[in-house]
């Protein structure tokens, strides 16, 4: 069995890519080229996996490794994934996020239909919520360029499943931490800030919208429902969350809790890291997943905050260790 990952460098990625190679699979990972090699995410697999280089805004390259690598599965992790910047360079959002989309599907149709398509869509194209709590059959209402590019996304993929009968399938995965979640989302942002402050690093912690409520899991259970997904007999899309809804304020509170401080000493927020429209609730309902592909998550939402700031704590005291000498 063959897989070729995109976004493989990302916190996704990773984690999917460690599964795989469990399973026995042969992984490929599409990077971009870069100046600089950007693989601490997947350092330690460097020599159980093969990268491949191609680039999502370039159709000839994935042209070209989807015809050389043959995979049997494509999962469709990369993206410009940050809703903030998507604001700020929409039409590349676009190009990567949704464009970037059509441009897989599109290899797999002139190589070989029978690949199988793991597209990966996001909570943020409910937005503006229609229901709480949302499901497979909720409307989307997005509030973001970023949102409405993997709306895009995600419909070019059922289109081309009901156009060509390819396997594609998307995961609407609500969102997923861990060590490895870049350091602008808000998670890994308190969870560092709060161990930076507890080593003397850092006085305070800026943040935006507080009240924002969103449905967090842990990314190594996600990455376990994308491999389901397109293990079935039926290509079908699926949520996958939680089930359950915390606001921005109370993550920040237990975060500083695992590290005996008062979340209101150290987090103050910043106008500027308002949004222009903000997805407000996000709580997804994960029966569907849970029925069909006998999924669920393993970890809670107090052990998530918990494994982040130990996490942080290690990874910045060794760092500080590295500053001082
Ligand atoms: P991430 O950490 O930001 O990783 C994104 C990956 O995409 C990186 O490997 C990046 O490569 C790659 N990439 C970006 N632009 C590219 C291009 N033009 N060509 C090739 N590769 C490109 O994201 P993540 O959290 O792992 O999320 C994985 C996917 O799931 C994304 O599509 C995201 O939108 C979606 N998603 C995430 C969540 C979540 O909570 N994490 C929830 C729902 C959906 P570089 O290393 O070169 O930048
Ligand atoms: O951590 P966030 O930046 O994640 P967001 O916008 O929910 O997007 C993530 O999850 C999506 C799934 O729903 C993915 F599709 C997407 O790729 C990405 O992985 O922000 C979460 C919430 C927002 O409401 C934001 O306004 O936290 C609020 N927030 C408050 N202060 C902040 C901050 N967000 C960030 N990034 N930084 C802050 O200082």
């Amino acid at each position: 069995m063959k897989a070729l990952i995109t976004g493989i460098t990302g916190q996704d990625g990773s984690y999917l890519a460690e599964l795989l190679l469990q399973k026995s699979c042969d992984v490929y990972g599409m990077i971009r080229r870069a100046s600089t090699e950007n693989f601490e995410r997947i350092h330690h697999l460097r020599d159980q996996i093969h990268l491949v280089q191609a680039d999502l805004l370039d159709q000839l390259s994935i042209v070209r490794i989807i015809d050389e690598i043959h995979p049997d599965e494509v999962y469709n992790l990369a993206a410009q994934s940050f809703v903030p910047t998507s604001w700020n360079q929409p039409v590349l959002t676009g190009e990567f996020t949704a464009i970037g989309v059509t441009k897989m599907l599109e290899a797999i149709r002139q190589i070989d239909t029978n690949i199988k398509f793991y597209q990966a869509s996001s909570s943020e194209m409910f937005g503006k919520v229609k229901e709480i709590p949302q499901n497979e059959n909720t409307p989307f209402y997005p509030r973001s360029p970023y949102g409405v590019a993997k709306v895009y996304g995600h419909y070019i993929t059922v289109n081309y499943r009901e156009s060509y009968d390819i396997f594609a399938v998307s995961g609407i995965l609500f969102n997923h931490e861990s060590p490895r979640r870049g350091l602008e989302f808000v998670t890994r942002k308190i969870t560092n800030g709060a161990a930076r402050i507890k080593l003397g690093l850092q006085d305070k912690l800026f943040l935006g919208n507080l009240a924002a409520k969103r449905d967090w899991g842990y990314a190594k259970d996600y990455v376990t429902a994308m491999w389901l997904m397109l293990q079935q007999n039926e290509p079908q899309d699926y949520v996958v969350a939680s089930g359950e809804t915390h606001s921005v304020e109370e993550f920040a509170q237990l975060a500083f809790r695992v590290v005996g401080l008062n979340y209101k000493d150290y987090v103050e927020v910043d106008p500027k890291l308002i949004r222009p429209a903000e997805v407000e609730h996000l709580v997804g309902d994960p029966s569907f997943a849970k029925n069909e592909l006998d999924w669920k998550p393993s970890v809670s939402f107090p052990e998530l905050v918990k494994i982040m700031v130990e996490a942080d704590l290690k990874f910045i005291a060794s760092d500080a260790h590295i500053e001082s000498r």
